[in-house]
């Protein structure tokens, strides 16, 4: 059974084509920082908040984020682990994701089994998701100790894709690292989302809605921007990166 942020993002996908997702990361912002800019994006036309960085937040910071977020809009907020220490009882959902190109059990597995009962007691909705890192990979590479795919191999990204399908995942995230300089190049997108049947996340290094247009036109069903929100004119590029993107159905 698919909880309901699921199925609101499965629903948005299929009446709009590509949606947009903002990323809201709680160690470069206080509360009241991340409650405006949830606030913005979501008077732009995102779909949902994520919530998450690559390192350390404390649990209380993350938790005072989260439920800031939660009061000031209506959009569902997602939360975006890098580890157990990710996971808040203030969210409506989490990826629930397994980093498919690490060469550390505890980021495939370990620290799934550590985090699964916590979001079972906080009820949060797990939404499964395989993680897979490329090109740079910035820090969530390195942090996951991925063997990062390069992104002159597309096809190598399409089959760690299909793996992640096969083994009953539920979307595919191509993250090409948080301030990538180049995002998840077109071709790579394009290998992928043509081998896989479930939805496909896209992220990291998209600042222009060209860009944006670019990877929902090679099959991105959702965009994930997050350095861009931390931006002086971020409200109006992400409704920008919105309008690019909308009605764009691969
Ligand atoms: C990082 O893919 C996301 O996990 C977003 O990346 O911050 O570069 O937009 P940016």
């Amino acid at each position: 059974m698919l909880g309901p942020t699921e199925k609101y993002l499965l629903e948005k996908i299929r009446n709009h084509g590509s949606i947009h997702l903002t990323l809201i990361d709680p160690e470069k912002v206080s509360a009241p920082q991340a409650s405006h800019i949830a606030e913005n994006s979501e008077a732009s036309g995102t779909s949902a908040i994520m919530i998450g960085g690559s390192t350390f937040a404390s649990q209380s910071h993350l938790d005072d984020v989260v439920k800031a977020i939660k009061s000031t809009v209506k959009v569902p907020t997602i939360l975006f682990p890098n580890n157990i220490t990710g996971i808040s009882c203030y969210a409506d959902a989490i990826w629930f994701m397994s980093l498919l190109n690490s060469v550390d059990p505890y980021f495939l597995m370990g620290a799934q089994i550590l985090g699964a009962p916590l979001v079972k007691k906080y009820g949060l909705e797990p939404i499964s998701m395989g993680y897979i890192i490329v090109g740079d990979g910035g820090t969530a590479g390195v942090v996951g100790k991925a063997i990062s795919v390069p992104y002159s191999k597309p096809e190598l990204a399409a089959a760690h894709a299909l793996a992640g399908q096969y083994l009953g995942m539920r979307f595919i995230y191509l993250e090409g690292g948080s301030g990538a300089a180049n995002p998840v190049p077109p071709e790579m997108i394009h290998a992928v989302k043509h081998l896989i049947e479930i939805p496909l996340i896209v992220g990291g290094g998209i600042r222009t809605k060209d860009q944006a247009a670019a990877a929902a036109s090679a099959g991105a069903d959702i965009i994930v921007t997050g350095n861009v929100t931390e931006t002086s004119d971020a409200q109006k590029r992400i409704s920008e990166t919105i309008t690019a993107i909308k009605g764009i159905k691969v």
